[in-house]
């Protein structure tokens, strides 16, 4: 792997839409600085550099107030770029940390003080060489008091991952909803089995994210908005929300982050969904304490 990918809009818009003040950028990432937080050597990409003096000029010019910051695959399970950049937000930034679940428990203190507040579980073939369920479920089971697991899959693995993720025991946070195809509507086969995963349990979040990567369509995206508001509406209290910039490893289609912004009022008419998804969910998940 030679080239080095530029996977972000280089001048987004400024959204027509104004979060409401406290809001946060649930689910983005940093790449590098390579020259200070090499990638790993089985990254799948090879990014160009997108580190937090970029990410916090978006987040400003969004409107958002904080982020969290979701260690990427291409920087494995070494997540010193992810804590660099928390650790220079001042407050405004947590994470979501990738880790060999050999990690001991003082490692995993040490990601709580650096503001990581869970770890991520990533199913997608095309990122990682291997998932290992039983590993990944002996260190779900000794994470730091307060912490949750992230996973990314797609929708057509979730029957098979019923049983790993019913034993979790801390609560889960689903990335883009499990990757349903949109084009079958709100009550096509993929959102059914996905509502039957959330009635499964009470402690389930998802993330009504990533138009960009599942609406074939293309901006302004109509098949995921008319596909995911029901999901908010149903499920007010579980959903989070975020850019996914700088959209790893998107080469077509790189959406403009301020039309992504203006997607929310879509998917979340009013402003008490609004608050619960910007705000309310996301501090809980990641603010407690
Ligand atoms: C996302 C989506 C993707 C990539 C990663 O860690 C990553 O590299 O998460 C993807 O390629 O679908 O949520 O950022």
């Amino acid at each position: 792997m030679s080239d080095r990918i530029t996977s972000w809009h280089s001048s987004p818009s400024k959204p027509s839409y104004t979060p409401p003040a406290g809001a946060v950028d649930a689910h983005c990432h940093v790449f590098g600085p390579m020259a200070q937080f090499p990638f790993s050597a089985k990254a799948k990409y090879l990014p160009e550099d997108a580190g937090p003096d970029k990410l916090f000029a978006l987040r400003d010019h969004l409107g958002f107030a904080k982020n969290v910051i979701v260690q990427a695959s291409c920087h494995g399970t070494d997540n010193s770029a992810t804590l660099d950049a928390i650790a220079k937000s001042g407050g405004k930034a947590r994470g979501v940390a990738v880790v060999d679940p050999a990690i001991s428990d003082e490692e995993l203190q040490a990601l709580h003080d650096g503001g990581m507040r869970g770890i991520r579980f990533n199913f997608l073939k095309r990122l990682v060489d291997d998932a290992p369920k039983d590993k990944f479920l002996e260190v779900s089971r000794r994470l730091p008091a307060g912490w949750h697991v992230v996973i990314y899959f797609e929708a057509d693995i979730l029957e098979e991952l019923l049983p790993f993720m019913a034993a979790i025991p801390v609560p889960l946070v689903i990335d883009h909803m499990g990757r349903p195809d949109v084009s079958q509507g709100p009550d096509g086969p993929d959102m059914k089995a996905f509502r039957a995963l959330l009635d499964s349990r009470d402690d389930i979040y998802f993330k009504p994210t990533c138009p960009d990567r599942l609406d074939a369509g293309g901006d302004p995206w109509n098949d995921f908005a008319a596909a995911v508001a029901p999901l908010v509406a149903d499920y007010p209290d579980r959903c989070i929300w975020g850019t996914d910039w700088p959209h790893p490893n998107m080469q077509d289609n790189i959406p403009d982050d301020g039309h992504l912004v203006d997607m929310i009022p879509r998917i979340a008419p009013t402003e008490e969904l609004q608050r619960k998804l910007l705000i309310d969910n996301p501090e809980r998940l990641y603010w407690a304490d």
